[in-house]
């Protein structure tokens, strides 16, 4: 299981994603193939299509761009059994730094 997490300016953690979660399902399965070349061949496009979706989700090797390179760690991932321990979650903090 692979996951990314995301933190405000404060600390907090924001969102736990799911790497390679590319049509933002909430999951990591075959399904995400045909976004993943999308997010890679077009990101325009990806956005228009996936407007709620971080198109790092894509980024599978964690080096802060999504291209080709990606492509042989997105099929590794997808072929080692995929991604189904990682979880989704957004959590929101309000002024005070409590957990809303
Ligand atoms: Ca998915
Ligand atoms: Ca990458």
């Amino acid at each position: 299981m692979r996951q990314n997490l995301d933190y405000d300016g404060d600390g907090n953690l924001v969102e736990a994603y799911v790497v390679g979660d590319v049509n933002c399902d909430g999951a990591f399965d075959s399904f995400d193939t045909d976004a993943f070349a999308l997010a890679v061949s077009d990101p325009q496009e990806y956005a228009v299509q996936y407007p709620s979706c971080d198109i790092l989700n894509a980024d599978i090797n964690g080096d802060g761009s999504v291209n080709g390179f990606d492509t042989d760690a997105f099929t590794e991932l997808l072929t080692s059994g995929g991604n189904s321990g990682a979880v989704w979650e957004e959590y929101v903090w309000d002024g005070e730094n409590r957990l809303a």
